[in-house]
């Protein structure tokens, strides 16, 4: 391995371009043909690749040096395999010098000459001048990435009238007549070489002023011209990246703003507008830093805006139910804390629950149901269908005795739909399932139709679906009224929310043994604890207190059921 030192390679006309960006830093590994840095001129950027590869010892630019072919770059320690001798330097960033552009020109002209646009008769309008793309040294089918004029415009010779980029280097095409532009027959996108026709113009100057009109319908000039007469250079078609620097003032109101290649394919990349970028840098030029300062400005902006918007809704919401911000408390003051996600399902259900606590007035009704009796053949139905592998709990025997209460009491087995309720004549009752991944609601459909039996094999299936996940969309639709039941975990009494558009959900608790007084004595009967909750704007509390009683009064005796 040895030292050795990485020179600006030829980059054609460019003389005393300034430095503008610096792409690499001291340790960073660099491989032939890499963008080392970014120079600029007036009107073009072009980056400066490596003629070898190594690690970087020493970076011997800085920002606004002013560089020319052979100025020393960096000093690196070459790699093994390291690129031979200094390479040319590629298409992108080799900029011919004038003298080197005759064959391109030559090539401009017959380009010209072969393209199917209406090329201007000096005779029939010997005003109209045809543009098109000049001499571009080595750059071949560059891409227009803006176009800077309109037609109808007023141009002036030499006002920029499009930027094209290749890979690394960026360049504005001037017009090579001033006039009004009648047409532009180019697009952004389109790729462009020498002597491609850009549009037309209607020349200000008399076609004998111009140089350039001599040969009107093929508007190329000899590029010789040009260079043998520089002072001739407003005038011709050369691009800015070989033309007389065009004083800044001099630049149109709207044109490119001032970017390096690499900067305006991140701005690209972000889907940043560069227009909207202020540049930081020297004359104004954007950098990369100015492209993250506008993203992150955008996305903070775009962040507070959302924020805003949540917060006024939340305000609506405080204010219409006068209700106090959420607490912001910074928990680790006062022990360890963790962070965990809330899960699919307690987003999904917590978000229904909150709609439904706060949207229906919920009224809870307790009562008791003396299961005794019930519980007896609960305990025998189990022991004779044991060997059917299927399990009778209390959940099958609420559900049928609430569809028997739903028939009674109608006005339970509706929802509200505006000023209407709407009726079912269908018992479908849900039920709610604990799961490890959150609560689910999975239903039993037409529960009427189906025995105590059925009913606790399908609770038995529904429930392992739910606790697997495995439940459809189907397996949790149609529900006429729920029922939670807490009976296997314990607890007395407790206010269940209302699933929403159901109009009330009953509530289980734990049976337990009580002393209950009948007339002589007290005699130990099982008290199964029930909570109803109804939505108060359909059902009035009597209706509620009438609902428990009927449905404590099959439970204690089952056979009311059926009546
Ligand atoms: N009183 C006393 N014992 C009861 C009972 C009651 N009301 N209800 C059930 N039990 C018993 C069962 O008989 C069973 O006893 P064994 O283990 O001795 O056989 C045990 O409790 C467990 O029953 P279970 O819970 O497995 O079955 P289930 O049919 O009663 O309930 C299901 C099924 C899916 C509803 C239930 O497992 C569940 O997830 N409950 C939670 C519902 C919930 O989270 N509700 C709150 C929602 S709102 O926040």
């Amino acid at each position: 391995m040895s030292n050795l030192q990485v020179n600006v390679p030829d980059i054609g006309d460019f003389t005393d371009v300034t430095v503008i960006e610096i792409l690499v830093k001291v340790g960073d590994t660099i491989k032939v043909e890499q963008s080392l840095i970014t120079v600029e001129s007036d009107k073009a950027s072009m980056e400066i690749p490596a003629t070898h590869a190594g690690v970087v010892k020493k970076v011997l630019v800085q920002m606004g040096d002013k560089i020319n072919q052979g100025t020393p770059l960096l000093e690196i320690e070459a790699a093994a395999e390291a690129a031979p001798e200094p390479v040319a330097p590629s298409a992108a960033a080799s900029i011919p010098a004038p003298e080197t552009a005759t064959p391109g020109a030559a090539k401009a002209s017959a380009s010209a000459a072969e393209a199917p646009v209406a090329q201007t008769n000096e005779a029939a309008a010997p005003r109209e001048q045809t543009l098109v793309v000049p001499d571009i040294g080595d750059f071949r089918d560059v891409a227009v990435i803006e176009i800077l004029v309109k037609a109808g415009d007023a141009i002036k010779a030499e006002q920029s009238l499009l930027t094209v980029e290749s890979d690394k280097a960026s360049m504005e095409i001037p017009a090579s007549h001033g006039g009004i532009l009648r047409s532009l027959s180019i697009k952004i996108g389109d790729k462009l070489n020498i002597g491609d026709v850009l549009g037309v113009v209607l020349a200000e100057s008399s076609p004998a002023a111009s140089p350039v009109a001599a040969s009107p319908a093929r508007s190329a000039p000899p590029p010789a011209a040009v260079s043998a007469a520089p002072a001739q250079a407003a005038a011709s078609t050369v691009p800015t990246a070989v033309a007389p620097l065009a004083p800044a003032a001099e630049q149109t109101a709207g044109a490119l703003p001032h970017a390096s290649p690499s900067v305006r394919k991140f701005a690209r990349e972000l889907g940043v507008a560069l227009e909207r970028v202020s540049g930081s840098g020297e004359k104004g030029r954007i950098t990369h830093e100015d492209v993250q300062v506008y993203t992150r400005g955008v996305i903070q902006n775009a962040t507070q805006n959302i924020a805003a918007q949540a917060g006024s809704m939340a305000q609506s919401t405080q204010n219409d139910l006068n209700i106090l911000p959420w607490p912001k408390v910074d928990f680790s003051k006062f022990g360890s804390i963790e962070r965990k996600d809330l899960t699919r399902i307690q987003k999904i259900s917590g978000a229904n629950l909150h709609r439904n606590w706060v949207r229906i007035p919920h009224v809870t009704n307790h009562d008791d149901a003396d299961i005794t009796e019930l519980e007896q053949l609960r305990v025998q139905l189990n022991a004779e269908n044991a060997k059917a592998g299927i399990k009778v709990t209390m959940l099958a025997f609420l559900i049928k005795a609430s569809v028997a209460a739903l028939k009674k009491f109608p006005q339970f087995n509706a929802s509200l739909d505006g000023d209407q309720l709407v009726l079912k004549q269908y018992y479908n009752i849900a039920f709610a399932a604990d799961t490890p991944n959150g609560l689910v609601v999975p239903v039993v459909k037409d529960a009427d139709r189906k025995g105590i039996i059925e009913l606790s094999q399908e609770l038995g299936e529904l429930a392992a679906k739910a606790r697997d996940g495995k439940l459809s969309p189907a397996d949790m639709q149609g529900a006429c009224f729920t029922i939670s039941s807490l009976g296997g975990i314990g607890g007395t009494y407790f206010t269940p929310i209302i699933n929403a558009p159901e109009v009330a959900i009953l509530g289980v608790c734990r049976s337990s043994m009580q002393p209950v007084w009948d007339g002589k004595g007290f005699a130990p009967r099982l008290m199964l604890p029930l909570s109803l909750s109804y939505d108060h704007r359909v059902i009035d509390g009597a209706a509620a207190a009438r609902f428990n009683v009927y449905l404590r009064e099959l439970l204690q005796d089952f056979r009311r059921v059926i009546l």
